[in-house]
C-alpha cells in the first residue's frame, strides 16, 4: 500500500468503525418487528455500499472518482440515519420521518448531482443542469416537509413538491441535461444515464405515493409504509451508485 492508500483506507475504516455507536439500541429487536428488522439489514447494506464505493474509487480514472466518492456519501449518510431511525423504531414503534427529511435534505441534492457530474466525465455541460436540478429538489423536499410537519395544507404542500419533482424529471428527460446525455454520450454513459432516470421517475414515485396514501388518502399502516420507503431507499440509493460505478468502470476500462 502506498501512503496516501494507507491513510484513504484508515479514514474509510475509521469513519465505519464509529457508525455503529450510534447504534446502541435502548430496547431489543424482537423477532418478529419485520419493519426493525428491514432497518437493520438496510443500515448493514448502506454501510457495506459505502465502504465499497470508497474502496473502488482506486480502480476507476480520476474524472471518474468523484462521481463514486458521492455514491459512498449517499449510503454513508443514509446509514448513520438508518441507525437513528431503527432506533426510534424498535423503542417506540414510531415512525421517524424527521429522521427521513434530514436524510433526504442531504442525499437527494447529492444523487441529483450525480446526473451533472456523469455528463461533465465526459463533455462539457452548463453549470445550470446542476442549479436547476438542486432548486427543483429543494423545492420537492421543502413542500413535502411543510405539509409533513403541519405548517401548510397538506394538498397545498403535495402539489407544490410534485412540482418540484416535475421540475426536474423535465430537466433530465427533456432539458439541457437529457440533450447532452442524448446527442454526446458513449453508449454506456447514455445506458446509465437513461435507467439513472427511470429510477428518478418510478424509484422516486414511491415517497409521494406514501404522502399521498398517508396524509391524503385517509392514512397509511406504517409499518408497511416504513418497510415499502426502506425497500425504496435500497434501489434509489444503493442500485443507483452500483449503476454509476458500472459505468465509471465500464468507461475507465475502455481508455486503459
Ligand atoms: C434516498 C432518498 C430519496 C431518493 C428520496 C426521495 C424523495 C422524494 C422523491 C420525495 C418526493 C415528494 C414529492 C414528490 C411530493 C411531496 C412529498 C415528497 C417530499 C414525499
Amino acid at each position: 500500500m502506498t501512503m496516501i492508500k494507507a491513510i484513504k483506507f484508515a479514514i474509510t475504516t475509521g469513519i465505519l468503525s464509529i457508525l455503529p455507536v450510534a447504534a446502541m439500541a435502548a430496547e431489543n429487536l424482537q423477532q418478529d418487528d419485520f419493519v426493525g428488522i428491514s432497518f437493520w439489514l438496510i443500515s448493514m447494506a448502506l454501510v457495506a455500499a459505502t465502504a465499497f464505493f470508497f474502496l473502488e474509487t482506486q480502480r476507476v480514472s480520476a474524472k471518474w472518482k468523484t462521481s463514486l466518492v458521492v455514491s459512498g456519501l449517499v449510503t454513508l449518510i443514509a446509514a448513520v440515519h438508518y441507525f437513528y431511525m431503527r432506533d426510534v423504531w424498535v423503542a417506540t414503534g414510531d415512525t421517524p420521518t424527521v429522521y427521513r427529511y434530514i436524510d433526504w435534505l442531504i442525499t437527494v441534492p447529492l444523487l441529483m448531482i450525480e446526473f451533472y457530474l456523469i455528463l461533465r466525465a465526459i463533455t462539457n455541460v452548463s453549470g445550470g443542469v446542476f442549479w436547476r436540478l438542486t432548486v427543483g429538489t429543494l423545492i420537492m423536499l421543502i413542500g413535502g416537509y411543510l405539509g409533513e410537519a403541519g405548517y401548510m395544507n397538506v394538498t397545498v404542500a403535495f402539489i407544490i413538491g410534485m412540482a418540484g419533482w416535475a421540475y426536474i424529471l423535465y430537466e433530465i428527460f427533456a432539458g439541457e441535461a437529457g440533450r447532452v446525455a442524448s446527442d454526446e454520450a458513449p453508449e454506456s454513459v447514455k445506458a446509465a444515464y437513461s435507467t439513472m432516470r427511470w429510477i428518478v421517475t418510478i424509484g422516486w414515485a414511491i415517497y409521494p405515493l406514501g404522502y399521498f396514501f398517508g396524509y391524503m388518502a385517509g392514512g397509511a399502516d406504517m409499518a408497511t409504509l416504513n418497510i415499502i420507503y426502506n425497500l425504496a431507499d435500497v434501489l434509489n440509493k444503493i442500485a443507483f451508485g452500483v449503476i454509476i460505478w458500472n459505468v465509471a468502470v465500464t468507461e475507465t476500462e475502455a481508455k486503459a
